[in-house]
């Protein structure tokens, strides 16, 4: 769909589900994840919605695609016994994976120069959010606290990370500084916010929310004013993601 929510169109159009839309950086691409295989499979299409091929082709779940600026999908996969990150090239080749732990390791997120990833690890006991090299080198933790934190999202700057959190209650999203400082709440509603995308510009931040019963799409400024609903419709819509 158009920035204001207008002409929205099937892309996929497959009676499996397909979700997790994640738009390559020149935007004539989209990575996505579908159950038409059985169980999860990262595929790539193009805009239009031809080409439709399977990237992660493996027995076990894969999702969550994340496309990087120099042509790697990112995704999390069940693999190897646990959720773990894996990166595979969209040009062909080996899924090289890259953290190993026995905690939930989730929501690959790039930065904008494709040097490391956002994600979150449950490896402290509970999900916190974490960046490391795009080798799975140098893990560090950016936040702590005793809920759930996840989803990070990479500012077109590369020098901030929103995410989701419901450490005061519901779900609402957060914005910090890639260091972990600076951090601020952008929502304040008693229905869930979640998944946060950056415009290209970096000052906007799409969401979905379930303040209007159901989950739909909203669009805020980065600082967290002026949200303005996109989609109305009964059946869930989620997972927004924004082409530049
Ligand atoms: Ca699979
Ligand atoms: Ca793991
Ligand atoms: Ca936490
Ligand atoms: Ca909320």
């Amino acid at each position: 769909m158009a920035a204001d929510g207008a002409g929205q169109t099937n892309l996929s159009n497959n009676p499996a589900d397909d979700w997790e839309p994640a738009w390559s950086p020149d935007g004539r691409r989209i990575a996505f994840v579908s159950n038409r295989d059985g169980t999860g499979e990262i595929y790539v299409m193009n805009s239009d919605g031809s080409g439709q091929r399977n990237l992660s082709n493996h027995p076990d779940r894969d999702w969550f695609p994340a496309w990087s600026s120099t042509g790697q999908v990112a995704f999390e996969s069940q693999r190897d016994g646990n959720w773990e990150l894996y990166v595979i090239s969209t040009a062909g080749g080996g899924t090289t994976r890259l953290t190993n732990n026995p905690a939930d390791d989730m929501d690959p997120a790039w930065s904008p120069d494709g040097r490391r990833l956002a994600f979150y690890s449950t490896r402290s006991g509970n999900a916190e959010i974490y960046v490391m090299n795009a080798d799975g080198s140098g893990a560090t933790r950016l936040t702590d606290s005793p809920s759930d934190d996840w989803h990070p999202a990479w500012s077109p700057n590369g020098q901030r990370i929103a995410f989701q959190s419901n450490r005061d209650g519901n779900w609402e999203l957060y914005v910090m500084d890639v260091d972990g400082g600076g951090l601020t709440r952008l929502t304040n509603h008693p229905a869930d916010d979640q998944n946060p995308a950056w415009s290209p510009d970096g000052r906007q931040i799409v969401f979905a929310s379930k303040r209007a019963g159901n989950a739909e799409i909203y669009v805020m400024n980065a600082d967290g004013s002026g949200v303005t609903r996109l989609t109305n419709h009964d059946a869930l819509d989620d997972w927004p993601a924004w082409s530049r």
